[in-house]
């Protein structure tokens, strides 16, 4: 059987001139049987249509904030980093999968964007516009622990893959989908303040995560979210 060819996009790093993305990402495609290829984020979306062509699946990554003018706000002074090429282009290659039937895989910010490219909204900042009773940021230097608890829809699609509808997950966002892109989502998952924590689609063909499954390998069960990914894209 033909290996199964997953794009990820790649993010723009300013300060040092580097179009790249966290290997923990490749090493989750790999353990899924998968290989792995970057889409760098283009000035215009013309090359969208061969990216997609080319794969068999695409994986949203983690990244900067989206920019607020994505969903019709103004930015607040504590989301001031965005990039809105990057934004355009993401959500060009989401339109794309989209419309080829590739599998897609949203997580953290792939979560946040994949609700903007349907129409939904984001908190630009979750103290500041929901309110702090649960850190949504732990710490960076320790990616592999899970701290705050996410409850599970009974028998929602992420649910069964995970065989578990309630444990903790890491956490590394400020920002969370506010008003869900209802046409093409349902909220299947929230932490214990409510935040929305897990996205899925009608048919399963788009699932997305507000947290990092990809840095938490030991974890069996997050590691079956990509195994289940890779799986679907090999569908032909
Ligand atoms: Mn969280």
């Amino acid at each position: 059987m033909k290996k199964p060819l997953i794009g990820i996009t790649a993010a723009y790093t300013f300060d040092r001139d580097v179009h790249a993305q966290r290997s923990t990402y490749l090493r989750a495609v790999w353990r899924a049987g998968a290989d792995a290829i970057f889409f760098p984020c283009a000035p215009d979306t013309s090359g969208c249509e061969a990216f997609i062509s080319a794969v068999d699946g695409l994986l949203v990554p983690g990244g900067p904030d989206v920019s607020p003018q994505m969903y019709g706000e103004q930015p607040i002074p504590q989301a001031p980093t965005t990039r809105k090429s990057e934004d355009l282009f993401e959500i060009a290659l989401i339109k794309e999968a989209k419309k080829q039937g590739k599998p897609i895989l949203g997580i953290c910010r792939g979560m946040q964007i994949l609700n903007v490219a349907f129409g939904g909204s984001l908190y630009q900042d979750i103290p500041s516009q929901f309110g702090m009773q649960i850190c949504h940021s732990q710490g960076q230097t320790i990616r592999d622990e899970g701290t705050h608890l996410v409850k599970m829809d009974e028998g929602c699609r992420l649910a069964k893959i995970f065989n578990s509808t309630e444990f903790y997950v890491n956490s590394y966002h400020h920002q969370a989908v506010k008003a869900l892109a209802e046409s093409e989502f349902k909220i299947v998952g929230r932490a214990l303040d409510g935040i929305p924590e897990a996205i899925e689609n009608a048919d399963g063909s788009i699932m997305a995560v507000q947290w990092h499954p990809e840095c938490m390998p030991q974890e069996k069960m997050f590691q079956d979210l990509f195994t289940d990914f890779v799986k679907r894209c090999s569908k032909e």
